[in-house]
């Protein structure tokens, strides 16, 4: 596939495959082709089993300084309605492999939503998150009035939607928003270092883990545990199963085929 605002690479590491986004002019602002762009090889990548682990960054300068503006500027509510914007981020929420956002710069409006739709995000020490549509006469609405919230609290969510302050990447991590903040330089090298530790895993495992914590979010605690009960007795009915319990009572590492 070839794409015009995003870079990919299927093999970026082994089972990983990297997505970057590529309108550095703009700050990697999200048009609606770039987010189509995501969608198409987030679709393509969840079918290949060579790709255990996504890996989605901006590079090192800037992650995404939210939609494109200039694009969004003169829509109005039924032109929005018409196209079929929120089936990109649908995609990105419903793929089955995890999704590691490398967050350096800005993240901000859809930027930050977009880095919220992924796994789980590591930041570099450059990183601002923010949701500043209210500067702009709107509101965030693509999660971030929701990710945000659960993933931060309350009121520091409302801050930051109601005043559109930015926040430094130590204090997304004190928030719960990051898991890891590093130096610039090691950002994509800490991201392939989470992915590869989780691809060596039972991509079946793996599958259903991840389902099960973003259920977390859907549903009460009574329905959740249901939810991951079951999950945990399919994993029983993978060979990944038998060979990971094989291998600890042999003292060996597991050989995992995803099947
Ligand atoms: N859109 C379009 N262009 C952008 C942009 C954006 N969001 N952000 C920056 N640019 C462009 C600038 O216009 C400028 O272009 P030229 O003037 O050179 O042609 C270039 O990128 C460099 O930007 P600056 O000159 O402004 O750079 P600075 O370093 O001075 O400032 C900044 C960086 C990030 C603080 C500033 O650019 C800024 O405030 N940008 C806007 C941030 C923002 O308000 N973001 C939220 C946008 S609203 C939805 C899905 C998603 C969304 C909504 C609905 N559905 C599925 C329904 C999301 C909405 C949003 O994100």
């Amino acid at each position: 596939m070839a794409f015009e605002f995003i870079k990919v690479n299927p093999q970026y590491d082994k089972h990983i495959g990297l997505i970057e986004l590529n309108r550095p002019k703009e700050l990697n602002a999200l048009n609606r082709q770039l987010m189509l762009e995501i969608r198409d090889v987030l679709r393509e990548w969840d079918e290949d089993d060579n790709i255990r682990v996504v890996i989605l960054t901006g590079g090192e300068r800037v992650f995404a300084a939210g939609a494109d503006i200039k694009q969004m500027a003169d829509a109005t509510a039924i032109s929005m309605l018409g196209i079929d914007q929120f089936s990109t981020w649908d995609q990105i929420k419903k793929t089955k492999k995890p999704i590691i956002a490398a967050v350096s710069g800005f993240a901000l409006g859809g930027g930050c939503e977009l880095a919220m739709t992924c796994d789980l995000i590591i930041a570099s020490e450059t990183a601002q998150f923010g949701q500043p549509e209210i500067n702009i006469g709107t509101m965030p609405g693509a999660g971030g009035t929701q990710r945000l919230t659960r993933a931060v609290g309350k009121s520091l969510a409302m801050e930051m939607v109601l005043t559109g302050r930015f926040i430094t990447a130590e204090e997304a991590q004190r928030a719960g928003l990051v898991v890891r903040v590093v130096p610039v330089e090691v950002l994509l090298a800490e991201a392939v270092k989470t992915a590869k530790q989780i691809a060596a895993k039972s991509p079946i495992a793996v599958r259903l883990a991840k389902e099960s914590v973003n259920n977390a979010y859907e549903t009460t605690l009574d329905e959740g545990l249901q939810f991951e009960r079951k999950n945990f007795y399919l994993t029983f009915a993978s060979e990944d199963q038998k060979e990971g319990m094989k291998a600890f009572v042999e003292k060996r590492a597991p050989d995992f085929k995803g099947r």
